[in-house]
């Protein structure tokens, strides 16, 4: 959340895409080990919004090896693609699940805060006989490729939801009278983080 900065438009767009495609993703906040007790309190809120949608989240630390073996199990026996922005730790937590590998690996710019990209091409290891890792360099954006704007919402489980009570059966829950999303937005049930995001995917902001 912090170094590098990982925004909630980049990681809806993430989620949205897993769920149009079916791929189930677990939520992996990394270096815990660099945050204040106050910081990580609101990692904790981000941490229970996602939990609350269905989607896994871990906090970990590859330097004090803090539940790198949650990963190691959930991982197991399936092939999985690490992706997030550079210098969030992809090939360290790599590395952690497989010493042998030797990945490299690069401190974040104190200058811009940001990764270096250091992993330049994705490409699959092996961690054990019927477990695959893939690495991937870091991405600035993600794209939404063939989703229309008027279906956004049904990618977010909790505007689908709500969006059955609305007024209007195309409601995108911008303007509309009587827009169910809307009141649980002013109630607190659905986050204002992820009606920001969505907002900003409708409006192709970030
Ligand atoms: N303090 C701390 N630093 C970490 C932790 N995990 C990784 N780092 C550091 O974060 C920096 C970036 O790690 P990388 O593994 O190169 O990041 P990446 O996501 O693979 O980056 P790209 O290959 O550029 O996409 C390195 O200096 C790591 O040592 C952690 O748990 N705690
Ligand atoms: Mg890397
Ligand atoms: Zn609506």
């Amino acid at each position: 959340m912090k170094r590098p900065k990982t925004y909630f438009e980049f990681i809806d767009r993430f989620l949205i895409t897993s769920n149009a495609y079916q791929i189930p993703t677990l939520m992996v906040f990394s270096k815990s080990d660099t945050y204040l007790e106050e910081e990580l309190l609101e990692i904790e809120t981000i941490r229970k919004i996602y939990t609350n949608l269905g989607i896994k989240c871990l906090l970990i630390s590859c330097y004090k090896k803090k539940d790198i073996s949650k990963i190691s199990d959930l991982i197991k026996n399936k092939t999985t693609l690490f992706s997030g922005n550079s210098g969030v730790g992809k090939s360290t937590i790599i590395n952690c699940l497989n010493a042998k590998l030797n990945l490299k690996t690069q401190s974040v710019s104190k200058i811009t805060n940001k990764g270096r990209h250091t992993t330049t091409f994705a490409q699959m290891y092996d961690i054990d006989k019927n477990t695959r890792v893939i690495d991937s360099p870091g991405i600035k954006g993600f794209g939404l490729v063939d989703i229309k704007k008027n279906e956004i919402y049904r990618y977010f489980p909790e505007l689908l939801e709500a969006s059955k009570n609305c007024r209007f059966k195309n409601c995108i829950h911008i303007d509309e009278p009587e827009c169910e999303v809307k009141k649980r937005l002013v109630s607190g049930e659905i986050s204002s983080y992820r009606y920001e995001s969505y907002f900003n995917l409708i409006h192709d902001k970030k």
